[in-house]
């Protein structure tokens, strides 16, 4: 049977896309082994794996190897179909890929307040990551308990990181974004969000994250990557 066959994950402990695979394959009580990769010495089973991006997270089921988080999400709710993570109606379904592809797309948004190096780069950084919370707080949860309703689905896991990461990065970057008087239903989502089980006994603690954020800003401020 496709859904019996070994499952495992490559990832890196910091990183907020390897941490929505955990918590799909936890709510679907998938056993899985995983692979802490270095990401400055990536394995060779990695760059075999993800030759295209040469990044984590990897599935690995049954030997096959999926890349990208979303699309990973998206496999593990067709081979695993039990506690759906996604709603039934197309039309509810098409919703949801609409706000993960936002995500996606809107995610750089952040990173761009990484490399802010100027004030003026700074503040601009600042007022589209913001700009970003403000949809989510008009157009997210509202009055539900998640974007998906009353249970986590693939929406939450999208956003799941704004709850623990974005705390670690305000801190990192010197800037106050997820202002719960400013954003309110947003924040109320968050913190729902962040006392989950499988949320709170997993992510990584908040020194550790802000150290390594830490590390990664002086590194990239030496060394911009070339993402834009
Ligand atoms: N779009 C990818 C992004 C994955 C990603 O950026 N992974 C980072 C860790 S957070 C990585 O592997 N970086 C290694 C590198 O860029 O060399 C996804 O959704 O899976």
């Amino acid at each position: 049977m496709e859904e019996d066959k070994e499952v495992k994950l490559h990832g890196s402990w910091a990183s907020p896309f390897v941490q929505k695979v955990k918590w799909a394959l936890q709510l679907k009580q998938i056993k899985y082994d995983y692979v802490e990769e270095d990401l400055s010495n990536k394995s060779d089973s990695l760059l075999q794996y993800n030759p295209v991006y040469k990044k984590v997270p990897v599935l690995v089921h049954g030997g096959n190897p999926i890349s990208e988080s979303t699309v990973i999400l998206e496999y593990i709710e067709q081979v695993w179909p039990h506690n759906p993570l996604l709603p039934q109606h197309p039309y509810e379904r098409a919703i949801a890929r609409f706000w993960i592809q936002f995500g996606e797309q809107k995610g750089l948004t952040f990173f761009a307040l990484m490399f802010a190096k100027t004030h003026d780069e700074q503040e601009k950084a600042k007022k589209n990551a913001i700009e970003v919370l403000k949809t989510l707080e008009e157009e997210g949860p509202g009055d539900k308990i998640f974007f998906n309703g009353d249970s986590i689905g693939l929406v939450d896991l999208s956003f799941g990181w704004i709850s623990y990461f974005l705390e670690a990065f305000e801190e990192t970057v010197g800037v106050k974004l997820l202002e719960p008087s400013i954003l309110p239903r947003l924040h109320a989502w968050a913190q729902r969000f962040k006392e989950l089980p499988i949320v709170k006994e997993n992510h990584p603690s908040h020194e550790k994250l802000v150290a390594h954020l830490r590390r990664s800003r002086e590194k990239f401020l030496k060394n911009p990557p070339i993402i834009f």
